[in-house]
């Protein structure tokens, strides 16, 4: 049977009403009016489930609601395609061989390996769960592209270049700003460093995932998962959404043009779907130029129909864009001097692309190739592979962290979603030659589901947060490693119930500083109808020093500071 992926359709799952989450289309809001999540696109023709042996029956609703739930809470590991990449490949050979049963029972209780327990974590019902393990046993439905129209058909620009200030009118105290996710409404908080005071709410897209400075500081980029970006102008009173475009249907990274002479200049949105990248007006979020990224695997040098957009990062060392693309395992360097006669140097790397960091000279970009358990350390200066490091299974470093190690000198560090090491990096090839591009040391911490790993210059701590790991104790709580006696033990403070939040999921989730160096903050990330919260520790008693709660701090995940955010300080 054929059906089409309409309006209608998706309408009728939006009303179903979603578990905690929200529903993914949410966030496709637009001055109160409810959009839907595909845009303006024309619907796209989709197999719906038809009656096969071995496949069980779904009526049409079940399968909107499935096909809901998928976009929320799936695609992101698994693909739109479900061909796999954090997450196992999902098409329908494999799963209709490994059936109903052992489906249902993986999604209820996850893995070590990091699927999540969507069924004991109470996430989704037993019903849910039961619909998501007969909805990854159909054929995948393919969503539309999203090309030029589309994205000019979203684009808005609520506060033209020539009526913002031409300087500050606020006095907030930018250096020490907080943009913090407030993922399941849609919306970041801006959260002065010093009083700790939520200074300002701004609706965003859906589950916004990362925000981003531009080289000035004046400008904030965040993107929601629906790939919607929003533009905010620090310098009024208060900051506002000056700019937003949707850059296609589900997207994860945002940034701008930082090499000298072109701040400010252009902007950059990587989509999950379609698989592609956009450079845009950096003040205006004007669409430019569109460059899709599907193409052929490293290694295999087969075709790959979805290889996904993961981190970008600005080059300090040229006019370039740092493009990584995730399933490709391609690491892009960008040049936006000329963007009719657009140059791309295409860097062999591994599979899958997906989070990293520069290191403390902003030379070197490490980016972890996930599914290889291996890091890639790209030369931006030259503009080649400098390094393909070997480390613990599944690297997840968010940014990563720099720092002196005692013997071995500038080290860069990732933890792991398989496991629980830690691998220091040697980042410093005419320091310490023999240690650049190797794993110089290997810590134990709490144990794996670890997202991300955060230190500064300032500090001698080394957080590592365990937000996966299916032990509460652990996903509770951090380890802190003191950087001059790695060998010493970790010590684990017990970040939910400094908080004060007993009740629900409340993962402690991201560390981020404070301009200072002197604070760091972690996310008690709890589900959207329970109390979250975000603890403040003083880095050095490692004691803690606040907690802000707030009815309006929902299910907080991503902190960003502006002043280490625009200078890549981590
Ligand atoms: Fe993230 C960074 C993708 C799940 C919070 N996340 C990133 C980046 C990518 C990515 C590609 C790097 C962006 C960049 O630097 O340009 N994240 C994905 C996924 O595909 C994945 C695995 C599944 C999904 O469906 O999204 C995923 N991420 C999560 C979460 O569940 C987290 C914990 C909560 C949330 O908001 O969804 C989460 N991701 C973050 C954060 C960062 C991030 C806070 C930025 C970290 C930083 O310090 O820069």
């Amino acid at each position: 049977m054929i059906a089409q992926y309409t309006k209608a359709a998706v309408a009728a799952a939006l009303t179903l009403g979603l578990a905690a989450g929200t529903a993914w289309a949410e966030g496709k809001h637009t001055e109160g009016e409810k959009v839907l999540p595909f845009g303006p696109s024309e619907p796209m023709e989709t197999e719906k489930p038809g009656i096969k042996p071995g496949v069980p029956v779904m009526s049409d609703v079940e399968f909107d609601r499935g096909q809901k739930i998928y976009f929320q809470r799936c695609a992101g590991c698994h693909g739109v395609l479900r061909k796999g990449a954090t997450g196992k490949p999902l098409t329908p050979d494999i799963t209709r061989e490994l059936g109903l049963d052992y489906l249902e029972s993986f999604i209820t209780y996850g893995s070590p390996g990091g699927m999540p327990n969507w069924g004991t974590s109470g996430e989704l019902s037993p019903e849910d769960v039961n619909l998501m393990a007969r909805y990854v046993m159909q054929d995948p439905p393919t969503p539309p592209e999203f090309g030029m129209k589309e994205m000019l058909a979203t684009w808005k620009v609520h506060v033209p270049v020539e009526d913002r200030p031409t300087e500050q009118q606020n006095d907030w105290d930018l250096d020490n700003l907080f943009s913090v996710t407030l993922r399941d409404s849609g919306e970041i908080a801006l959260i002065d460093g010093a009083t700790h005071e939520i200074k300002s709410i701004i609706k965003t897209g859906y589950a916004v995932h990362i925000s981003r400075v531009s080289a000035s500081g004046r400008y904030l980029f965040t993107t929601g998962r629906d790939a919607k970006i929003n533009l905010i102008d620090l310098w009024m009173d208060p900051p506002t959404t000056v700019a937003e475009i949707d850059t296609g249907i589900e997207a994860r990274s945002v940034e701008a043009s930082k090499f000298e002479g072109w701040e400010d200049v252009y902007a950059i949105s990587g989509t999950y779907w379609p698989p592609q990248f956009v450079i845009m007006k950096g003040d205006t979020l004007e669409p430019l130029k569109i460059v899709g990224t599907r193409g052929m695997v490293v290694g295999t040098q087969e075709y790959h129909p979805e290889p996904r957009v993961a981190a970008i990062v600005s080059s300090h060392y040229k006019p370039e864009f740092v493009v990584n693309v995730k399933e490709t395992g391609k690491v892009l360097m960008v040049d936006y001097t000329d963007l009719d006669n657009l140059t791309i140097t295409s860097i062999d790397a591994a599979q899958y692309l997906h989070d990293g960091g520069f290191d403390s000279t902003g030379r070197y970009f490490m980016i972890a190739a996930n599914a290889s358990n291996k890091v890639a350390a790209i030369d931006t200066k030259e503009g080649k592979l400098a390094g393909l490091i070997e480390t613990g299974p599944t690297p997840h470093p968010g940014r990563g962290a720099n720092f002196v190690h005692p013997e071995h000198g500038p080290v860069w560090a990732t933890s792991h979603l398989g496991d629980e090491t830690i691998s220091l990096i040697g980042t410093d090839p005419e320091g310490h030659p023999d240690q650049a591009w190797t794993v110089v040391q290997t810590l134990e911490g709490q144990g794996g589901g670890s997202l991300f790993i955060k230190t500064h210059p300032n500090s001698s701590n080394l957080w590592v947060d365990t937000p996966l790991n299916p032990d509460e104790d652990t996903s509770h709580s951090v380890a802190v490693f003191d950087i001059n006696n790695l060998d010493a033990p970790y010590e684990v403070l017990p970040i939910a119930d400094w908080a004060g939040v007993h009740e629900g999921s409340r993962r402690v989730v991201q560390a981020e500083y404070n301009y200072a160096g002197d604070e760091v903050w972690f996310s008690v990330w709890n589900t959207k109808d329970n109390t979250s919260a975000i603890v403040v520790i003083d880095d050095k008693t490692r004691e803690l020093k606040t907690v802000i709660k707030d009815p309006r701090l929902i299910t907080p995940t991503g902190k960003f500071n502006i002043y280490n955010t625009q200078h890549d300080i981590y």
